[in-house]
């Protein structure tokens, strides 16, 4: 039975993803019911597309914390002021590094919920963000190979992929420090979403770095199918941004991708993130592990 919406109409771009919210009013504070309407609109479409309206800090901290408590988010500059806001600012002097499949710090043993972000400054063409179906295409794959993939587990590390060379940047110390402080984790390679119970691939070209337990040619082959069937058009939705836009995706049922098509034009977002206990909780009962 489909949930009522009675605060906005969500308006799926796709069967069952990527919703826009239409009459969603940002303009007064949020009421409980729009809150849990909101929770429930993420978990049924997994990306909330938010017509624009300029947050101020505290707004968006707000948006935010309706879905989770907020978390520190990723690794990304601060704003002045505001611990909780992440500025991820490309221009000539900072070239694009996000133009690779990810869910954001799947490196971590629980990685964040989700994540709450505003265009700031809007290339003049290009700078999609698109977001990746993991349910979807779990979904369409045979039953034989659902069966044989949720017996497995995977490798994920930060080592190899583009935190790996921003740290590089910062120097031979970082690295030596984030390889003692962030050891590589395992996640099952299908997860049950701990609040919607859909069945997700929980892999991203980024940073699963091998499936457990199997030969390596067979990891490599298998990791390399399903990177190219999770990107297939009838599970991706490309977003393009209007300035002040405002998105929002769950982290767990979702991968992503920030197109690098306008460089060296300027592109500003920022961005909050928040964490649901259920994650947490689903770690620690052993669901996740
Ligand atoms: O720049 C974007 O559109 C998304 C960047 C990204 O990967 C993130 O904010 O986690
Ligand atoms: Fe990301």
């Amino acid at each position: 039975m489909p949930h009522r919406y009675t605060q906005f109409t969500p308006m799926p771009q796709m069967s069952g993803f990527a919703a826009e919210l239409h009459g969603l009013d940002l303009g007064k504070p949020l009421t409980d019911t729009t809150k849990a309407e909101l929770r429930q609109a993420l978990l049924d479409f997994e990306v909330l597309l938010i017509p624009p309206v300029e947050l101020s800090a505290e707004r968006h901290i707000e948006l935010a914390s309706a879905f989770g408590s907020v978390a520190k988010g990723a690794f990304f500059p601060r704003k002045d002021g505001y611990p909780d806001i992440e500025i991820i600012t490309c221009d000539e002097q900072h070239p694009p590094e996000l133009n690779v499949w990810h869910s954001d710090v799947s490196w971590k043993e629980v990685p964040p919920t989700g994540t709450v972000i505003q265009l700031i400054d809007l290339p003049p063409q290009g700078g999609n963000t698109v977001w990746s179906s993991c349910s979807k295409a779990f979904d369409a794959l045979s039953d034989g190979f659902k069966t044989y993939l949720r017996g497995l587990t995977a490798t994920h590390s930060w080592q190899a992929s583009l935190v790996q060379d921003a740290l590089e940047a910062s120097g031979e110390e970082a690295v030596v420090n984030a390889v003692r402080a962030f050891k590589p984790v395992t996640h099952p390679l299908v997860r049950i979403h701990p609040e919607s119970g859909k069945e997700v691939l929980f892999i991203n070209e980024a940073f699963t770095r091998k499936i457990n337990g199997v030969h390596f040619r067979e990891s490599r082959a298998i990791l390399e199918f399903l990177r190219e069937w999770m990107i297939q058009p009838e599970f991706v939705y490309s977003h393009k941004w209007q300035k002040h836009g405002i998105a929002v995706w769950d982290n767990r049922s979702t991968q992503h991708y920030a197109v690098a098509d306008y460089w060296p034009a300027r592109r500003s977002l920022q961005r909050v993130t928040f964490q649901s206990e259920a994650d947490s909780a689903a770690r620690t009962s052993g669901q996740a592990k």
